[in-house]
């Protein structure tokens, strides 16, 4: 049987650097191509490629017809900017354009490790406002969850860290946070796990969460670039061969390993893209056989999916429920607000920093692997 380190190894093998794990292109060479000249005939135009309200009715009627029952969703930031949370590559609204304020050297040292070790008051600067509590999910993340309801979604795999999919219902086994969330947290360094509430209480006050058992500091566990994603990512060696339809939505497909994910389908598979621009393997003319793309505001487009496939109603239905289900909680957590805390402050601690032990001693066991082949 496969560790998950040589998953780990493969995919990185695969994508295009052997280190760090989870990398970036830089932002000089990430900005989306909205037109191309002439003199690069291969690549797509905003205009050339601003495809079809046929692309996504001939999507939905593959639905409709019971043709696509094992449908992998790739998301990113895009499918939140209707909820309030910049995402961070637009220009002007995204995260990157507007970091003055967190006093970083470049927008991506907020996200950088060991930027973090050094300085971490960017990071806990951004995470106060991304914490989980302050948005809520909207109408794209319901139809992610509808596409469960109806039994056709094998796998959501979100670059996302909002916990936004999480909150509007869709549930763990059908989830892949990539670059992890807010929901746990860790020492950055030993990894010895630390009671999330209480990373958020700190950071929220603006205190230094440290570790028990260390001393260096505590961090959500977000994934950092440098850091090793989650090892339920790996699921995607089992899950996208089996896809038969992959909707990308939202995402700017520039973050490694994740990014080339949507290369891994079967070369029969219907792949449909549904952002602002082209991206990834869309911004090339041709496109590939059966790969149909809707560029446009996500939001908009969603609902005219939903509208094709009929589903409208009964999405803004489960949007109702799960909304007043969700105040519900809200209002029980402002009335028992330790009811967290003591659950995660128990006597675990002994056995969390056993945990962390471990993590340190596979992390060293993973490190001497990569090592081997470099
Ligand atoms: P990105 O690089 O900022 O790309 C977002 C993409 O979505 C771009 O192509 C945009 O054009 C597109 N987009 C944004 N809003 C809309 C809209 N309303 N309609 C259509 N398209 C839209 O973000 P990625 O997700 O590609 O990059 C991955 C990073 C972003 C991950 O590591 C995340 O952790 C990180 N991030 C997450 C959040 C969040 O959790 N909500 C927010 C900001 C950044």
């Amino acid at each position: 049987m496969k560790h998950v380190s040589d998953f780990f190894h493969e995919s990185v093998m695969e994508s295009k650097s052997l280190l760090p794990v989870f990398y970036y292109l830089p932002q000089s060479c990430s900005k989306e191509k909205k037109s191309r000249t002439s003199s690069d005939p291969l690549r797509a135009t905003s205009s050339s490629l601003s495809s079809s309200q046929s692309g996504l009715s001939s999507v939905a009627l593959l639905v409709k017809r019971g043709r696509c029952k094992k449908v992998v969703v790739v998301a990113g930031a895009g499918i939140s900017t209707a909820s309030g949370i910049p995402d961070f590559r637009t220009p002007g609204t995204g995260l990157y354009a507007n970091l003055e304020k967190y006093n970083v050297p470049y927008p991506e040292a907020i996200f950088n490790i060991d930027y973090f070790s050094n300085d971490p008051q960017p990071f806990f600067s951004l995470a106060k406002f991304l914490y989980p509590g302050g948005h809520r999910p909207n109408y794209i993340h319901y139809f992610i969850r509808m596409l469960h309801h109806k039994g056709l979604l094998l796998r959501v795999y979100t670059q996302n860290i909002d916990g936004l999919e999480k909150l509007c219902g869709i549930p763990d086994e059908k989830l892949v946070e990539a670059h992890g969330s807010f929901a746990t947290a860790s020492c950055h360094l030993c990894h010895t796990p630390y009671p999330s509430e209480e990373a958020k209480c700190a950071i929220m006050s603006d205190n230094v969460p440290t570790c028990s058992f260390c001393a260096a500091t505590v961090k959500p566990d977000v994934v950092f670039f440098g850091e090793d994603l989650p090892q339920k990512y790996f699921l995607h060696t089992k899950d996208f061969p089996k896809a038969d339809l992959l909707i990308i939505m939202g995402t700017s497909l520039k973050i490694e390993p994740f990014a080339s994910l949507v290369n891994t389908v079967g070369s029969s598979v219907p792949r449909l893209l549904l952002n602002r621009h082209a991206v990834g393997p869309f911004e090339r003319v041709p496109l590939r056989r059966r790969d149909h793309m809707e560029l446009g505001d996500l939001a908009e487009t969603i609902r005219r999916f939903a509208e094709f496939l009929g589903w409208n109603g009964e999405i803004e239905e489960m949007m109702k429920d799960r909304e007043a289900l969700n105040s519900l909680r809200y209002m029980q957590l402002l009335m028992y607000p330790k009811t967290n805390v003591a659950k995660t402050n128990s006597s675990k601690t002994q056995l969390e920093t056993q945990k962390g032990l471990e993590s340190i001693s596979l992390q060293n066991k993973y490190k001497t692997h990569i090592k081997k082949h470099q």
